[in-house]
């Protein structure tokens, strides 16, 4: 077996603490000793040990003289847990292997150069861009503060996102619609407009069993969300936030009654400061938000440049229909030139549907 084949192990483990670990990163680990894999462990939830404690735990045998797999540079910091060099350095591991380094600033290197400094010998970058794609969101959050953004939609391969009668249940099967609410489950927040809250009545849940629901943010700069809407009905099991610009008033109130959060945004011409919402946000420890708008508040995410990743679910079919909407409205781009770009292409095939992401350059 190769490095590679190793922390490929460790890249399944990590991803078993998809939805639990959110602010933190997903991190998995395997130990190997003499060819045998003897322990594996991955960091299970927020605050929790991290992954390489968990798998020194479980060694079946003294991990003494072996190899530690890591998909994430171990942390030399006390932050909730104590730093994972210590461990790291106590067991005996005699090299450690690094999928990516930890661009967190009480890291950053220093985790690789402690090792090195206890005489263990540090291979890093194996698997690195799997690695790194893997906590895309904690990358950003640990740097910037604020969200990371997914614009997620699904569209016909004519580019419609409804019926020119505003139908669109459903455009995609059935194993495209559980990739999005595997999705709902990987980020902290769903965020939807209100006009989406009006015209589809949507609980913007995560319908998959064993899994946690985003915090729900709408976009709300009127505060015309009603208060008999099913999200309002529900706020008290799941978070709920409404950013608004509206004044305190006795909607306000009785949506609070409900258990809806109401979140006062400055405005940014008629609409609420999509930046500013994403700033609050990120001080709410939301490290992410998975973006299920309609195309203005699309549009409008895209101009104020919150978005850092577009899904595209593009389904086998044709509507047509000049009127029929698309992902993307707003004014639009006068030229060519002045398109958003799009890098790191991915491709995922589910069902008779396509799934496209790319980020924005
Ligand atoms: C994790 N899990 O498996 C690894 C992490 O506050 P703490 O003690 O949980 O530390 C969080 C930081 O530790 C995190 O920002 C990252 O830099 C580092 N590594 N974190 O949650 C893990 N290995
Ligand atoms: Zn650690």
């Amino acid at each position: 077996m190769t490095h590679e084949t190793y922390m490929a192990l460790a890249l399944e483990e990590a991803e078993k603490g998809c939805g639990w670990v959110n602010p933190n990163p997903m991190v998995g680990a395997v130990i190997v000793l003499d060819g045998e894999i003897i322990g594996k462990g991955h960091h299970e939830r927020y605050g929790g040990p991290h992954a390489e404690r968990n798998a020194l735990a479980g060694c079946s045998r003294d991990p003494a003289g072996g190899t530690l797999y890591v998909t994430l540079e171990p942390c030399c910091h006390h932050g909730k847990t104590p730093p994972c060099t210590d461990a790291v350095t106590a067991s005996g591991i005699k090299t450690v292997v690094i999928g990516a380094s930890d661009p967190n600033p009480c890291v950053a290197g220093g985790g690789i150069r402690l090792l090195e400094q206890h005489g263990i010998e540090v291979i890093s970058g194996v698997l690195e861009d799997a690695c790194s794609r893997l906590n895309d969101v904690f990358f950003h959050y640990i740097t910037e503060g604020t969200p990371f953004v997914v614009m997620k939609y699904a569209m016909t391969l004519d580019g419609k996102t409804a019926t020119v009668s505003g139908k669109s249940r459903w455009i995609t099967g059935e194993a495209a619609r559980a990739h999005v609410h595997r999705s709902r489950h990987r980020y902290s927040a769903i965020m939807a407009g209100v006009g989406t809250v009006l015209a589809d009545d949507p609980l913007l849940t995560c319908r998959l069993p064993g899994c946690k629901n985003p915090v729900r943010v709408i976009c709300d700069t009127n505060l015309r969300i009603p208060v008999s809407s099913k999200i309002a009905e529900t706020a008290g099991a799941v978070r709920t936030i409404a950013a608004t610009a509206a004044a305190e008033s006795d909607k306000s109130a009785a949506l609070r009654e409900k258990g809806v959060e109401i979140l006062p945004v400055p405005l940014m011409g008629a609409h609420i400061d999509l930046a500013a919402l994403m700033g609050a946000l990120g001080e709410m420890k939301i490290d992410s938000v998975l973006l299920e708008g309609g195309a203005t508040l699309n549009a409008a995410a895209l101009q104020s440049g919150i978005v850092h990743k577009v899904q595209a679910y593009i389904a086998p079919k044709l509507f047509g229909g000049t009127a029929a909407k698309s992902p993307v409205g707003g004014p639009g781009a006068d030229s060519p030139d002045d398109a958003v770009l799009l890098r790191d292409r991915q491709v995922r095939i589910l069902g008779e549907d396509i799934l496209l992401e790319y980020r924005l350059k």
